[in-house]
């Protein structure tokens, strides 16, 4: 499968001489300003990262090197024309930047299937884990043991010329990716089916295979979490997750730390917990409200409660978006076309409703609508999938193929160590005070 490598290289290394003629001619170009306010919120909105894998409009949502998810799920290949698009086809699409062919996918397919062997010691210190220990903390901590399969560490420590860091860790990386179904699905077995694991299918794509290795073989869960692995897959450069992953990465440390690094961000309830943390809020109401089909009334009610209490309502608001999420919606019609009468997906639909007009009474929210945890664990729960403890891995496993697509073009850019500057906050009121006598 080298082709795709040197096609990758063709394609990609044109993008150096553009990244080092901004470098050299281009310095001093000024981008936009910074306000205090952006600083105090997180740093949004700043243009501050290199990212080309893809990028977030607050009103229309993520395109992906162009391409919105509507059309994503148009032109990339699928197994059969009534499926869903082979993640295997958005990864390549956000490597090099075109829409495969069948051929190009089935053949990364198939180099992820014969990289996909896990090493024995990576099973070993997920079961030495207390079996207590998070999905996420087992998730991230057999990434963290499977740094002693990096090529690029040791191609670094040989003394490697760092025009070639990019190809070790591309290796580095197909090899994280095609790994990834195995060990999540080898944690899901050992927490929730008694360590009664199932071997891969090498003749599987990569998101059918993880299906399979769950325990959940159905041809309407292996189209469910196609889907989901695309959908989740990236969204744009600042996200914590990405984020994360081209900081640590940009240390030059191993592929493996970096995307660790990317995934203990994700676990947190802001980020990547969120669809876990909808399942909690969504069955706490139920047994608060002693109810499963709730009216629109005890809905409204219970995120006013939730308000009150000072929680938020998870799901909803978004730190760049500013309309409904298309991954909701994405996600909405599939429910809608293939799933009848489901009673928490009925809820998870009202929720939509009810909730917008509520968040935005309180004036503060700037984005009232569902993002893409609002529905993806009902979807998950509806097909059998009930142990919600688990689905921040699977956001996981389909964020490897953003953040380590990107990080792969870091290294060929050659991106320097990140180190933006912090200033004592007294620096922040000076500047503020001095701004205002003017
Ligand atoms: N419920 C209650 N309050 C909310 C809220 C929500 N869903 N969304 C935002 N707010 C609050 C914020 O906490 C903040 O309150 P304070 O001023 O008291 O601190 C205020 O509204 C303004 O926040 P914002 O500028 O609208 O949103 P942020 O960019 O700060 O945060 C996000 C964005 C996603 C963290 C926030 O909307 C949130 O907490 N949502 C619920 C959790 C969630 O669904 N996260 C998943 C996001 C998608 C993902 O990464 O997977």
């Amino acid at each position: 499968m080298e082709y795709i490598k040197n096609r990758f290289y063709e394609k990609a290394s044109k993008c150096i001489a553009e990244y080092e003629k901004l470098k050299k001619n281009h310095a001093d170009k000024v981008i936009g300003t910074i306000t205090i306010g952006q600083i105090m919120t997180g740093m949004k909105g700043i243009p501050g990262l290199i990212t080309d894998t893809s990028k977030l409009d607050p009103n229309e949502g993520i395109r992906f090197r162009g391409h919105s998810i509507a059309e994503l799920r148009e032109k990339l290949p699928k197994l059969n024309p009534d499926g869903e698009p082979l993640p295997e086809g958005l990864f390549y699409l956000m490597l090099i930047g075109d829409i495969p062919d069948h051929e190009d996918v089935i053949n990364i397919s198939k180099d992820w299937s014969t990289r996909s062997y896990v090493p024995q010691h990576v099973f070993d210190v997920i079961d030495a884990l207390p079996g207590i220990s998070k999905p996420m903390t087992q998730f991230s901590a057999a990434i963290l043991s499977m740094a002693t399969e990096s090529i690029f560490q040791k191609a670094y420590r040989a003394g490697v010329n760092k025009k070639y860091y990019w190809d070790t860790t591309y290796e580095d990386v197909m090899n994280l990716i095609a790994r990834l179904p195995r060990i999540a699905a080898y944690i899901y077995r050992r927490m929730f089916y008694n360590s009664d694991h199932i071997e891969p299918n090498p003749h599987l794509d990569w998101a059918g295979n993880l299906a399979h290795m769950m325990g959940h073989n159905s041809e309407e869960v292996k189209r469910l979490l196609r889907l989901y692995m695309v959908i989740h897959a990236d969204h744009e450069g600042g996200n914590v997750s990405a984020h994360a992953t081209h900081l640590v990465g940009s240390a030059l440390s191993n592929p493996y730390y970096a995307y660790a690094a990317g995934m203990l961000g994700l676990a947190g309830p802001l980020h990547g917990y969120a669809n876990q943390d909808v399942m909690n809020w969504l069955f706490e109401m139920i047994t608060y409200l002693d109810n499963d089909e709730p009216s629109n009334e005890q809905i409204g009610d219970y995120i006013r409660k939730t308000l009150s209490e000072g929680r938020v309502v998870p799901g909803y608001g978004h730190a760049v978006l500013r309309v409904t999420d298309p991954r909701f919606t994405a996600q909405q019609e599939f429910a809608e076309r293939y799933i009848k009468n489901d009673k928490l997906i009925n809820i998870v639909n009202q929720v939509h409703q009810i909730a917008p007009p509520i968040l935005e009474e309180t004036g503060k929210i700037k984005n009232p609508w569902p993002n893409v945890d609002a529905i993806s664990g009902a979807l998950l729960y509806h097909y059998g999938i009930k142990e919600y403890s688990f689905y921040t891995v699977l956001f996981g496993v389909s964020r490897s193929l953003g953040v380590l697509a990107s990080l792969v073009r870091d290294r060929l850019y050659g991106l320097p160590i990140e180190r933006p500057s912090s200033f004592p906050l007294s620096w922040f009121k000076q500047k503020a005070e001095e701004q205002e006598e003017q």
